[in-house]
């Protein structure tokens, strides 16, 4: 089976389970991962026997060029949901329900409005899908990390004390557009100085503040997201923001050591704050570890203490972030992206993690 077939039966093993004649799939994840185009706007239905996919003209012709042979690509209304509800005899269609808004549902109920169906939410079911990654996935979001490691080499050599953190965040993304990144995994994040005690603060268009400047972005390839965040010190780092740096260092190696399949997700999370906890800066480490990255940035599964018993597989991909913020002063985050694997892990990220001083 190549990877779309294994997709397709997949899915509808999980569709029989559930009960499912049909899904109708509107958010661009799901379009992707089931027909191989990334469409915006475009949708797909998928039955026990057959899969269509609608595109209207601005993006027919790709459609035609590039979706899975699994799937038939039409116009839209050509069929209509109702012909494929009548000659295929359905009764239950899943929908997206956490992706499909009340009035596209409102739309969907009108257009088979004739047909005796129900209608019933999916779910988790994409998402559960999309946890394990299969070795493709592995290679694009690696793909996308390696273009993020050249990013951090190149701003590291390019920032000087006139620069904005606007200025750095455009850099990194105009950096990784021309090394084959099709857009930002997301809105980058830049901040420095007293702005670093955000999370995710948002870059200003003022000159670096001297003290931390921590940088959180990534590529995406192929649709696939990376994930990497760096705090690196604008001048001098005085003794006790070396103590706070490498506090969160120490948490995020011993975080990743215990990443393996079979771990539970929630002791990666108290590993590293017993570490924080520990070297006195209880309470200030205020976001759980990490989270899934695929075709979403923040996916299934998470690392953090509300996961009770669930645990680790191979084939997840995971990041590890922990982050010491202390309000109005400074903070700082180290994140890698570490892949699950049987017995163990493979950290994903190849970029330093001693503190530099520009
Ligand atoms: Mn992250």
């Amino acid at each position: 089976m190549n990877k779309m077939e294994l997709r397709y039966a997949k899915l509808r093993a999980k569709m029989k389970e559930l009960g499912l004649d049909a899904i109708y799939i509107n958010s661009p994840e799901n379009h992707l991962y089931m027909t191989d185009f990334d469409n915006p706007d475009g949708w797909a239905f998928v039955t026990l026997e057959k899969a269509w996919v609608w595109a209207d003209m601005r993006y027919y012709e790709a459609a035609k060029a590039e979706v899975t042979s699994l799937c038939e690509v039409c116009l839209p209304g050509k069929p209509s949901f109702e012909e494929i509800a009548s000659e295929y005899g359905l009764k239950t269609i899943g929908y997206e329900d956490r992706r499909l808004t009340c009035s596209s549902f409102a739309s969907l109920e009108n257009a088979l409005k004739n047909c005796k169906v129900e209608f019933a939410p999916v779910g988790g079911l994409f998402t559960d899908l999309r946890t394990v990654k299969t070795d493709d996935e592995v290679e694009n979001i690696e793909a996308a990390q390696r273009i993020a490691e050249a990013a951090f080499d190149h701003i590291v050599k390019t920032i000087t004390y006139d620069m904005t953190e606007t200025e750095v965040a455009a850099e990194l993304e105009y950096f990784m557009k021309r090394h084959g990144s099709e857009k930002p995994s997301f809105d980058t994040i830049a901040v420095s100085g007293s702005a670093s005690s955000r999370p995710h603060g948002v870059p200003r268009p003022v000159k670096l503040e001297k003290g931390f400047l921590t940088m959180d972005y990534g590529a995406l390839v192929k649709g696939y997201h990376s994930d990497m965040t760096r705090t690196v010190v604008i001048g001098k780092a005085d003794e006790e923001m070396k103590k706070l740096y490498n506090t969160v260092l120490r948490a995020q190696v011993a975080a990743i050591e215990a990443v393996t399949d079979g771990a539970k997700n929630a002791d990666m999370d108290r590993i590293a704050r017993e570490i924080i906890d520990g070297a006195g800066y209880a309470g200030l480490f205020s976001h759980g570890l990490g989270h899934g990255v695929g075709l979403e940035i923040h996916e299934s599964p998470n690392l953090n203490g509300r996961m009770g018993d669930a645990v680790l597989h191979p084939g997840e991909i995971v990041t590890v972030e922990p982050g010491i913020y202390i309000e109005g002063k400074y903070g700082c985050r180290i994140e890698d992206m570490v892949l699950v694997t049987p017995g163990g892990s493979r950290d994903l990220t190849n970029c330093p993690k001693e503190l530099i001083e520009i």
